[in-house]
């Protein structure tokens, strides 16, 4: 396996052939062949198999509560904008428990990169529907299979406002590392869903089913048009892989609409706090 700057020698807990080592791989290569300093990442995450994933990188890091990965991010991001800042974490994680913050998180524009290892279950707790499970998945909870639609998270990001939607399969190695590529030179916030299987507890969508049901869009793809871009986003089986949506107009992003950057730029976390400001506020 190829070493990086990013490696850690620690023990991974995760089941031998998870899709999470192939992503974990990826994400290493990729900051290390863009040359980014491992100090100037921050990787925020909730909790899932795949919210473990920056215990595994060698960068700092935010492990916090269930479905709050992109708030934590959101605030680091407007503390110090000089960081590279990505939320990253499961389906569940995600478009479940954090969906409220998934959606008002893409209408704020943070600069930051969102990567969401999407296996369409919850694996940490042993193979409940998730909001991307597909209809008719059976799960021990699910007993006569899930009766919903899946979420579709391009589509949903999209209507909202993202400047960059894209999904990926962690199988096509240089397409997940030129589209993870691409999110972080995206000014604002970037969506990157990544097909990444559970060996565990999900035995439909396997690494030959995600093969099988997927295809990379051509070069040829123009992805500025929004309407064109969002009836893309809506195709299923196929699903279309690579950047559906990139807005070719640069959108302001929250770092740079927020009051306290209106009248300096110093980053907030340089910024001398004043006691007697705080407490006539508290007051
Ligand atoms: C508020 C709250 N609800 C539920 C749980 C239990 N829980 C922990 S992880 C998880 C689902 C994780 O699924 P996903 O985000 O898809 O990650 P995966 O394990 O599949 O990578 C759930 C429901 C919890 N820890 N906290
Ligand atoms: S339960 Fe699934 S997601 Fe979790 S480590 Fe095992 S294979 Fe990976
Ligand atoms: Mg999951």
């Amino acid at each position: 396996m190829k070493q990086t700057r990013f490696d850690l020698n620690n023990d991974i807990a995760w089941c031998p052939g998870c899709g999470n080592f192939l992503l974990l791989q990826l994400l290493k290569e990729t900051l290390d062949e863009l040359d980014v300093d491992p100090t100037n990442v921050v990787i925020s995450s909730g909790i899932g198999q795949a919210a473990k994933m920056p215990q595994y990188v060698n960068t700092s890091f935010f492990n916090g509560l269930h479905g709050r990965a992109l708030p934590v991010a959101t605030a680091i991001s407007l503390t110090n904008p000089e960081l590279l800042v990505i939320a990253e974490g499961g389906d569940g994680d995600m478009y479940g428990e954090g969906g409220n913050h998934f959606i008002h998180t893409v209408r704020r524009n943070p600069n930051i990169v969102h990567l969401v290892h999407n296996n369409m279950v919850y694996g940490l707790t042993k193979g409940q529907a998730s909001p991307t499970s597909q209809r008719g998945f059976k799960t021990p909870l699910q007993t006569e299979g899930v009766i919903l639609e899946p979420l579709n998270p391009l589509a949903l990001a999209i209507t909202l406002g993202a400047g960059f939607v894209a999904r990926t399969f962690v199988g096509n190695r240089e397409l997940t590392k030129e589209v993870i590529k691409q999110a972080i030179a995206h000014k604002g916030y970037a969506l990157v869903d990544i097909f990444d299987p559970c060996v565990s507890f999900n035995k439909v969508n396997t690494f030959a089913w995600y093969k099988e049901h997927s295809y990379v869009q051509g070069d040829d793809w123009d992805a500025s048009d929004k309407l064109q871009s969002l009836a893309k986003s809506m195709e299923s089986d196929p699903y279309p892989l690579g950047v559906l949506y990139k807005n070719p107009e640069e959108q302001p992003s929250l770092t740079e609409m927020h009051p306290a950057y209106q009248e300096e730029d110093t980053p907030l976390f340089k910024r001398k706090r004043s006691v007697q400001e705080l407490t006539a506020l508290m007051e």
